[in-house]
């Protein structure tokens, strides 16, 4: 069999490192040795990510709102020299905001979710691809959702946003099939986050009940599928992983007990 992909002292970024699915994903590749390079709004919280994982790699943070393309732009631009050469970008930063009919939608919800899923992912991807195919290396890991793959009842306009990243994430593996670039997609289902107390607007008893009944998945499955995905031997393109917990069968049928 062809070598793995090693991941020590791979340049890793990872976007919304601060909670669930990112902040999981850093620690796993810390575990492998990989060099961290994370951001989020919230850098209190990355600050304490930063201690604790400083102290088996490398880590660099900074305070990141991937909806402001400007923003985008600059804080990239002023990244130390050793950190600009990323090697494997992890596009998770994303939210769900209302689950609401679309007829009853809250407009404001529905900018949140386009503007962070779609634009905050394209706006960072755009920045980053450009110097991967100049190196001659890298791997796009973009957190897609089974809600990318299938509309559920109130999901519409995070589903579209989803959709859209399923779009984007074919899209771009098409652009760049002539490069040794890799372009995955990790698309789950229900994962036990703070991805429902974010959609509910903070209502902690309504997000617990989303998994009540069902052993979800945890933020640590996905980060072990993203390490399995982005280890596979250079030639070898997972292209795309849709992952349940075994009592989900689709968007909206899940068994509960
Ligand atoms: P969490 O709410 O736990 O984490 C979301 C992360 O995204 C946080 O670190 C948050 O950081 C960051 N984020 C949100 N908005 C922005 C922004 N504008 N700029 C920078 N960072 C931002 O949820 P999950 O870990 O579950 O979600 C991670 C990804 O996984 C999302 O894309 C989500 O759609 C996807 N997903 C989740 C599933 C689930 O069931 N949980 C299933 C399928 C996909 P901060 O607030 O500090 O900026
Ligand atoms: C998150 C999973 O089913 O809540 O993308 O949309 S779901």
């Amino acid at each position: 069999m062809a070598h793995l992909t090693d991941l020590k002292d791979k340049v890793v970024f990872v976007t919304g490192a601060s909670s669930g699915i990112g902040r999981a994903t850093a620690v796993a590749f810390a575990k492998e040795g990989a060099k961290l390079l994370l951001c989020a709004r919230r850098i209190e919280r990355l600050n304490e990510l930063k201690s604790e994982l400083e102290k088996s790699t490398r880590v660099h943070i900074f305070q990141l709102d991937v909806r402001d393309r400007k923003e985008v732009a600059t804080a990239l631009d002023a990244l130390p020299d050793e950190w600009k050469q990323i090697d494997i970008l992890i596009n998770n930063a994303g939210l769900s905001r209302g689950l609401d009919k679309l007829q009853d939608g809250s407009l404001d919800d529905w900018d949140e979710m386009i503007d962070t899923n779609v634009k905050g992912l394209l706006y960072v991807t755009r920045h980053i691809v450009p110097g991967m195919i100049k190196r001659g290396h890298g791997h796009i890991v973009n957190i897609g959702s089974i809600a990318g793959h299938e509309a559920y009842q109130k999901g519409n306009v995070y589903n579209a946003s989803k959709f859209a990243v399923n779009a984007i994430t074919q899209g771009l593996r098409l652009d760049v099939v002539d490069t040794p670039l890799r372009v995955t997609a990790i698309d789950p289902g229900l994962v036990e986050t703070e991805f429902s107390e974010v959609r509910f607007h903070g209502d902690k008893e309504r997000a617990k009940s989303v998994y009540r009944g069902l052993d979800a998945l945890t933020a640590e499955d996905i980060a072990d599928t993203i390490i399995w995905c982005t280890s596979r031997p250079p030639h070898v393109q997972i292209a795309e992983v849709i992952i349940f917990p075994t009592n989900q069968a689709s968007a909206a049928v899940v068994h509960r007990v």
